[in-house]
C-alpha cells in the first residue's frame, strides 16, 4: 500500500477516485463470484453493486476513519458493508412497487434486467451480506465493543425507526399526503440521512475516537445529509439523464413535496449552503484531521450527479 503521504497533494476528484477503486477492490472479494451457485442471485447482486456510483457513503467512512487512525483491514469492511446497504435501498426503491424506475447508475435497473424476483433477493443478500461482513470483517479484532456498537448503529440508520426503512415508508406516504418543510426534513433525515451519518461515525470508531468527536462528528452527518437531500431534489429538477444516471423529474411528477416546490430552486440553494455551513461549523473544533470530510461537504453540493 502506498504510503499515506505519497497521497499529500491529491486533489477531491483524485481522492474520491482512489477511495472507490479501493471500495470496488474490496467489493469484488467480499461478494460471493458469479461462478458461485445461485449464480443468478451473485450475477444480480454485482450487477448493480459494481455498476458504478459515486461511493459517497464509503468515502465518508473511508474519511472519518482515517482521521483518527484506522487500519485498512478494519475500515475497508466497515465501507462497503455501508455501500451494500445503500445499494440493496436503491434496488428495492427502483421496484414497481416503489418508484418504479428503469434506469439507476446509468444501466436498466436490476428488475428490469434480472426481473422483480431475483431484484428483491438480490437487495435482501446484499443487506444480510453487509451485516454479516460487519460481524467478521469489520474493525480489528480486540475492538469487540466497537463493533457492536456498529453493528447497532448501522441496524437502527438502515430500520426503524429514524432509519431508511421508515424514511422510505414516509417517503411513499407523501405521494398521497405531501407534507410541509418540517416533515420534509423528518422525511429525509430517516431516509437518506441516517445512513450518510453513520457512514461517518461507523468509520471514526474503526480508528481510536471518544465521545465528544463522535458527538460532533454525528453532528456533522445530520446537517450533510440534509444538504445531500436538498442538493439531490435540485439535481432532479436540473440534471440531466446522461448526467444522473436515472431518470430526472420523477420527484415533481409523483407529486411529492421537494425542497424546491417548497422554498423554490435559489432558495433551496441557499438552504443548502447554508446546511453545508453548519456541518462545518460541527467539526471546527477537530482541527485539520477531519479536512477531507469538509471538503466532501463542500462537494456534496457542488456536484452534477
Ligand atoms: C427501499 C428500504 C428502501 C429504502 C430506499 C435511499 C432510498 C431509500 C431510496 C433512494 C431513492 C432516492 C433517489 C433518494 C434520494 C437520495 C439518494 C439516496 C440518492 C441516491 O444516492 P447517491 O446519489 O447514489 O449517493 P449513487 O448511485 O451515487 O451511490
Amino acid at each position: 500500500m502506498p504510503h499515506p503521504s505519497s497521497h499529500e497533494n491529491e486533489s477531491l476528484d483524485e481522492y474520491l477516485a482512489r477511495q472507490s477503486q479501493r471500495v470496488s477492490d474490496w467489493l469484488e472479494r467480499l461478494v460471493p463470484p458469479e461462478s458461485a451457485e445461485p449464480s443468478v442471485l451473485h450475477q444480480a447482486m454485482r450487477y448493480s453493486l459494481l455498476a458504478g456510483g459515486k461511493r459517497l457513503r464509503p468515502a465518508l467512512c473511508i474519511a472519518a476513519g482515517e482521521a483518527f487512525g484506522a487500519e485498512e483491514a478494519g475500515l475497508l469492511p466497515v465501507a462497503c458493508a455501508l455501500e451494500m446497504i445503500h445499494t440493496y435501498s436503491l434496488i428495492h426503491d427502483d421496484l414497481p412497487s416503489m418508484d418504479d424506475d428503469d434506469f439507476r447508475r446509468g444501466r436498466p435497473t436490476c428488475h428490469k434486467a434480472f426481473g422483480e424476483a431475483n431484484a428483491i433477493l438480490a437487495g435482501d443478500a446484499l443487506m444480510t451480506l453487509a451485516f454479516r461482513i460487519l460481524a467478521v470483517e469489520g474493525i480489528l479484532q480486540g475492538r469487540e465493543s466497537a463493533r457492536l456498537q456498529t453493528i447497532a448503529d448501522v441496524s437502527a440508520a438502515a430500520g426503524t425507526p429514524g432509519g431508511m426503512v421508515a424514511g422510505q415508508v414516509l417517503d411513499l406516504e407523501g405521494e398521497r399526503h405531501p407534507v410541509g418543510a418540517a416533515g420534509l426534513d423528518r422525511l429525509h433525515a430517516a431516509k437518506t440521512g441516517a445512513l450518510l451519518t453513520v457512514s461517518v461515525v461507523a468509520g471514526a470508531r474503526c480508528g481510536d475516537v471518544g465521545e465528544e468527536d463522535l458527538g460532533r462528528l454525528r453532528d456533522f452527518g445530520v446537517s450533510l445529509g440534509l444538504a445531500f437531500q436538498i442538493a439531490d431534489d435540485i439535481l432532479d429538477v436540473t440534471g440531466t439523464s446522461e448526467e444522473l444516471g436515472k431518470t430526472p423529474g420523477k420527484d415533481k411528477a409523483s407529486g411529492k413535496s421537494t425542497y424546491p416546490a417548497l422554498y423554490g430552486l435559489d432558495g433551496s440553494r441557499e438552504r443548502a449552503r447554508a446546511t453545508v455551513q453548519a456541518a462545518l461549523l460541527s467539526i471546527a473544533p477537530l482541527g485539520e484531521r477531519v479536512e477531507r470530510l469538509r471538503q466532501i461537504a463542500c462537494f456534496v453540493i457542488d456536484r452534477r450527479k
